[in-house]
């Protein structure tokens, strides 16, 4: 890549091990069940969420809608965090394909949910005026909220709340690998609490396309049927998968690096008069620019653009930045550089 591109983690290339594995990937059609390197992907899926079994979908918003639509009918209502990728940023995907209802609470700025307030969300048994609570869904690492991970012992907590009112917990876990990276501990500790799980080859993991979700072997099932009816059976996809087993088996243990460098990126960004950094937890790192530089959102981010670094203006004044694999100690300089620069 010639420029320094922190706009996302999506933006990766696959490695050049990657791309040998798609050229090599044994296919056949998944949707017979026939494509064995798919079938090992999500093998390999199951065994590293610690769940019984696992799909591979096309996208993280393809893989939290058929999670959605395997744990929901109709009428249903799922109670989100207002500040989740699910609630934001899929169209109301659950809504507009799945018939449910989102209740939207307070995600707190470490991206959790109160408790207190989940409990007060959910509806009482037996009024028809009321859609059904049926599932709860948490995000790990929030996207929002400075990609934060969230810790076992909360997801925990949770999923005690949703059983003892029978529902069910889905995590959105895009970068949950990045969530265990931040804390140190594995990710099936993380996931061991929920239901269902989906996580994204296509983010930090540096996968050119596609998402698992994980869980029962009865989840699974009628996530593979929903999967088919938003058109997400896509044949020969082995040679994505294959990409997809090369970034669990060699990008997955490489993660800490990008978080390394979105703290030396915050380190030096912090020390240009007028931009104040969030806390930075795994590889997003967001900013604010002061309103008294005289930048327009625009001008920073063209300015930034012309010097080689691109990144992601979002609501006002402020940015965010996204470590990767294709962001070098190298880059990290440029993008600080650039953008002492552009705000001088
Ligand atoms: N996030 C993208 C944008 O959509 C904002 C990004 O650049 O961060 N869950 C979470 C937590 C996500 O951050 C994303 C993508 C998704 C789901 C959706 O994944 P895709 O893009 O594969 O559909």
């Amino acid at each position: 890549m010639g420029v320094v591109d922190l706009r996302s983690d999506t933006v990766t290339h696959p490695t050049p091990a990657m791309r040998e594995a798609m050229y090599r990937a044994e296919v056949g059609d998944d949707v017979f069940g026939d494509d064995p390197t798919v079938n090992r992907l999500e093998q390999m899926a199951a065994e590293r969420t610690g769940k019984e079994a696992a799909l591979f979908v096309a996208s993280g918003t393809m893989g939290n809608l058929v999670s959605l639509l395997a744990h929901c009918g109709r009428g249903d209502e799922v109670i989100v965090g207002d500040k989740c990728h699910t609630f934001v940023y899929e169209q109301g995907g659950m809504a507009v394909l799945g018939g449910m209802t989102p209740y939207p609470i307070p995600n707190q700025p470490d991206g959790t949910l109160r408790l207190e307030d989940i409990e007060a969300a959910i509806r009482p048994l037996g009024n028809p005026h009321f859609p059904l609570t049926r599932l709860i869904c948490l995000e790990n690492t929030h996207n929002l909220c400075n990609g934060i991970p969230l810790t076992a012992e909360f997801t925990a907590e949770v999923a005690r709340l949703a059983r003892s009112h029978r529902l069910r917990l889905h995590l959105d876990g895009a970068r949950v690998f990045n969530a265990a990276a931040g804390l140190g501990v594995d990710v099936r500790e993380l996931v061991r609490d929920v239901d269902s799980v989906m996580f994204c080859l296509s983010k930090g993991l540096c996968a050119p396309v596609g998402s698992l979700v994980c869980g029962s072997t009865d989840f699974i099932a009628a996530a593979r049927r929903a999967r088919k009816v938003v058109g997400g059976g896509m044949r020969q996809a082995g040679v994505l998968a294959a990409a997809g087993i090369v970034a669990l088996e060699e990008v997955a243990p490489r993660l800490s690096e990008d978080h390394v460098r979105a703290r030396v990126l915050a380190q030096g960004l912090e020390q240009i008069p007028g931009v104040t950094v969030a806390p930075v937890h795994t590889n997003i790192v967001y900013f604010d620019v002061a309103a008294d530089v005289p930048r327009t959102p625009q001008q920073v981010t063209e300015g930034l653009a012309k010097r080689g670094v691109l990144l992601m203006g979002r609501v006002g004044r402020r940015f965010r930045a996204v470590t990767h694999y294709w962001i070098d100690d190298q880059g990290i300089e440029t993008a600080i550089s650039a953008m002492r620069e552009v705000v001088a």
